[in-house]
């Protein structure tokens, strides 16, 4: 069996079309965009005249039938950020689908059924939570979270789940909507989103483990003052204090790269309110965005954060105050599953390295009930989160062939 890299190609132009034309490829959950998308992914499934549901977490699946009664699970998610790209999430559900149609081509009959997910809402979403889909289903959630407001619409995530088809009253925090202990692995195929595959000229990656995502809200309150009038030192400007802590987040995070375990920490969202150009900022809200697989190290560095907001409320006479929003832990790849990969990777003769992934994914909550692995491909100039995002026919085509036989493989 092998991918057709023409129709896969092909599917990724179709969907790159249900995006918002104002702002190149974007398809926020919850959207109309959004919805096109399931729609289409629904009819392609139904299409190769497999069965599709929606679980009560808002998940689509499609089920590529098997004899027996054990599961293999693939999938990752359709949604993106906002000007985001063509193939993060949407590669991994494409590569799937190519998968399943090769498979009916080449009348493959498993033994285990192969479960293709496509979860809701993965990127952090505008209800200020990521990977919804994926925690609903594993259980990984609190009853407050079904709460959180959707920052536009003011809905409820409960009320908005029931929208996509999901079912709250089915969903209860710690336990899990995939049939007990039937499902014998989860493989998601993703771009890197980095430079290594790149820079090495390797085909694919193998993911051992997933950094933890760590996210936690800002909120910097001054006083808004004539930008005139307003001597130097009678200030408390918003801005001002902002800086410094950003300052301070990055040279602590630079501060880490020497220490081993694999660091980052990103600001990406920073509003100023009343934002004007001649007035001191009264407010500044902004993110903090933190990835390692060492919880000792993302303590010791939140530590260090909060004592230095501390100590520039001080200085600069405002008020900062701070909010976790949430904290993944870091997850492991099955080493049986990995072991699987790198057999097929040499079988089908793909270049590959073992490495880490600082973004999350689903799959580090489906890691939670199941084994889990994954695959990536290279991405250009390892950007992603960008409309510049850009994999080609041939890195899809080599990276869905290793999804095709590895699923082939884990459920015959
Ligand atoms: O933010 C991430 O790591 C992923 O792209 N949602
Ligand atoms: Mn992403
Ligand atoms: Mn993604």
């Amino acid at each position: 069996m092998k991918v057709n890299a023409d129709r896969l190609w092909d599917m990724h132009l179709q969907v790159a079309a249900l995006t918002d034309p104002a702002s190149p490829f974007t398809r926020r959950s919850f959207t109309p965009q959004y919805r096109e998308m399931r729609t289409w992914l629904r009819e392609t499934l139904i299409g190769l005249g497999l069965p599709v549901t929606v679980d009560a977490a808002g998940n689509l699946l499609g089920t590529y039938p098997g004899t027996g009664d054990r599961y293999i699970a693939v999938g990752s998610h359709t949604d993106t950020v906002p000007c985001g790209g063509r193939f993060d999430g949407v590669s991994g559900v494409l590569a799937f689908v190519e998968a399943f149609r090769c498979m009916q081509e080449a009348g493959f009959s498993p033994v285990k059924s192969i479960v293709g997910i496509d979860f809701l809402a993965e990127e952090p979403s505008e209800f200020r939570l990521s990977c919804i889909g994926s925690r609903l289903a594993t259980g990984n959630f609190t009853d407050e979270m079904m709460n959180l407001e959707h920052r536009q619409t003011k809905k409820s995530l409960r009320d908005a789940l029931a929208e996509w088809g999901g079912d709250p009253t089915k969903l209860f925090p710690g336990r899990s909507l995939f049939a007990d202990g039937k499902f014998d692995g989860f493989l998601e195929l993703h771009i890197e989103q980095g430079p290594i595959l790149e820079s090495r000229n390797l085909d694919v990656g193998l993911v051992e483990g997933i950094c933890s995502v760590t996210r936690y809200d800002f909120t910097v309150l001054g006083r808004a003052d004539h930008a005139g009038n307003t001597p130097m030192n009678m200030r408390s400007d918003a801005v001002v204090a902002s800086a410094r802590v950003i300052d301070a987040i990055s040279r602590i995070a630079g501060d880490n790269l020497s220490k081993g375990p694999y660091f980052t920490a990103t600001v990406g969202k920073v509003d100023v309110s009343p934002n004007g150009t001649n007035i001191i900022a009264e407010k500044v809200d902004f993110s903090l965005d933190i990835r390692s697989q060492d919880n000792a190290l993302v303590d010791a560095s939140l530590e260090a954060i909060f004592r230095v907001a501390e100590e520039t409320a001080e200085q600069t006479g405002t008020q900062i105050n701070t909010t976790r929003i949430s904290r993944s832990q870091p997850a492991m790849s099955d080493p049986a599953l990995l072991a699987v990969l790198e057999k097929v990777a040499g079988e089908l003769d793909l270049s590959h390295t073992r490495m880490l992934s600082g973004a999350g994914h689903d799959a580090a909550y489906v890691s939670k009930i199941m084994p889990m692995a994954m695959i990536f491909i290279p991405c250009r100039d390892g950007r992603s989160h960008t409309a510049s995002e850009f994999s080609s026919r041939e890195q899809l085509e080599k990276g869905a062939n290793l999804l095709l036989h590895s699923l082939a493989a884990l459920s015959a």
